[in-house]
């Protein structure tokens, strides 16, 4: 059964963010018939399209991107991010809440599928600084399918308000 190649973004901004990070990536570690190939660093980030319900300004986000091969299907491979995510403490009150852990699959090799289950690439990837970033720092020359190359992507704005630690 051949390796694939799949990316996965990483990001918290709930319950010492950096921690959650660095715990997340261990636990890719330890997904069956996956390896990880890659990490980029830490970035902190500011928050993007997320509701502010109360007073309290939402917190900044650690973010973060690792490559992996395996030979688990996407799906497979998205229930195993899922697993992780609730492992963590991970809750959903509202869309964009303040989470814990975030994982989700970017891209697994250069498939597009677009089914209730799972979207390939994902849907907003290509528009969001806080992927892109550190999906340059470990892949300078990746395509996105339907977007083109990653270099062509970041544009000056899409920099701002994140900072690599
Ligand atoms: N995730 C979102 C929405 N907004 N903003 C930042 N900075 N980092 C994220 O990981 C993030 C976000 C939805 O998952
Ligand atoms: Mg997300
Ligand atoms: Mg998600």
């Amino acid at each position: 059964n051949r390796m694939k190649h799949a990316f996965i973004a990483l990001g918290s901004n709930l319950a010492d963010p950096i921690t959650q990070v660095e715990l997340a990536f261990l636990a890719l570690e330890r997904i069956p018939k996956t390896r990880v190939l890659k990490k980029s660093s830490l970035y902190k980030t500011a928050p993007i399209d997320c509701p502010q319900i109360s007073v309290e300004a939402v917190p900044d986000f650690i973010n973060a991107v690792a490559e992996v091969e395996t030979s688990l299907s996407p799906e497979v491979l998205l229930d195993a991010l899922h697993t992780i995510e609730s492992n963590a403490g991970r809750e959903r009150p509202y869309v964009n809440a303040p989470r814990i852990l975030d994982c989700d699959l970017l891209l697994y090799e250069n498939v597009l599928q677009n089914t209730a289950k799972l979207t390939l690439p994902h849907p907003r990837m290509h528009q969001r600084g806080f992927v892109l970033l550190p999906l340059f720092e470990i892949a300078p020359q990746l395509s996105i399918p339907n977007h083109g190359k990653i270099v062509q992507l970041i544009t000056p704005d899409l920099t701002q308000g994140i900072q690599k630690l």
